[in-house]
């Protein structure tokens, strides 16, 4: 797969999408592929880790619907740390409804979720065109200031995103490039294309195999090395940890040792 030794700023000028483009940036910039899930139930502590580590990451990935405290003024204080930290917001609501349902709980609701995502994940079972109109009409503003992030195949045992899924949903990304920054995947997607990001979620450094609840671990080195990732995503494994910003600091190490190794072999 071509893509996987693609230099960094080579890739970069080869996507088509401008949060993609910005993440490339961010990721030559900080020397860091890493992306840790801060799945915490207060906003106050998501913020709180954010300014510890914020300096190490260049995607923070929240789920905004689990946050028992969300206000817009906190997101605005998030928001804040994110620009001077320089990393990304992607919220990890996993879209998966027809296009009108989807244009609402993106851009309506309480969690106004257009209005501060930089990159937002979706599932493309509902098809392409929810993954072509989610975001609104070829005019919406959304188009530059967030990116989609499809989700083509889950960390979870017995997940059912087979090959074909995983295949089939690439072909719809690839044909919406003006929507799709990248996607998730445990694997290098076939058919690809070298401006797109692969996220991979499920990695932790504790010779872990998974929780007791169905999500699977492998190591930032196989996520990237043999599992195709270009950013590592780290959530228990880190945030769980006593010195977080130690922690950080090793798995970007970690990450970012492979990612370079695996552009230059
Ligand atoms: F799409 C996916 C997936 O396939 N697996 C995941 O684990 C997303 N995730 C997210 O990554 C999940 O919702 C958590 O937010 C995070 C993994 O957290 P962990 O604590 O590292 O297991």
């Amino acid at each position: 797969n071509p893509r996987l030794h693609v230099s960094l700023d080579e890739r970069r000028s080869s996507s088509k999408h401008p949060v993609a483009s910005r993440l490339f940036d961010l990721m030559i910039a900080k020397k860091s592929n890493l992306c840790v899930a801060a799945d915490f139930s207060s906003f106050d502590e998501v913020i709180k880790l954010a300014e510890s580590i914020g300096p190490k990451i260049v995607v923070l990935k929240i789920h905004v619907d689990i946050l028992e405290d969300f206000t817009l003024a906190k997101m605005k204080q998030l928001k804040k740390v994110a620009k001077s930290h320089e990393f990304l917001i992607m919220e990890d609501r996993k879209f998966a409804d027809i296009a009108n349902t989807v244009h609402q709980q993106f851009h309506g609701g309480v969690y106004q979720i257009s209005e501060w995502a930089d990159l937002v994940t979706a599932h493309p079972l509902p098809g392409p065109e929810m993954i072509t109109h989610m975001f609104g009409d070829s005019s919406s503003d959304s188009r530059d200031t967030c990116g989609c992030v499809l989700i083509l195949e889950m960390s979870t045992k017995n997940a059912l995103t087979n090959p074909d899924y995983a295949k089939e949903g690439a072909k719809w990304g690839l044909m919406a490039s003006d929507v799709v920054a990248g996607f998730v995947a445990q694997s290098p997607p076939d058919s690809d294309f070298s401006g797109w990001i692969q996220f991979t979620p499920g990695v932790n450094s504790a010779s872990k195999t998974g929780d007791s609840k169905g999500q699977q671990y492998c190591s930032p080195a196989e996520a990237v090395l043999e599992r195709g990732a270009d950013i590592i995503i780290v959530g228990r494994g880190l945030i769980n940890s006593s010195d977080v910003v130690a922690t950080a600091e090793n798995y970007r190490t970690e990450g970012w040792a492979a990612l370079t190794q695996r552009i230059t072999n």
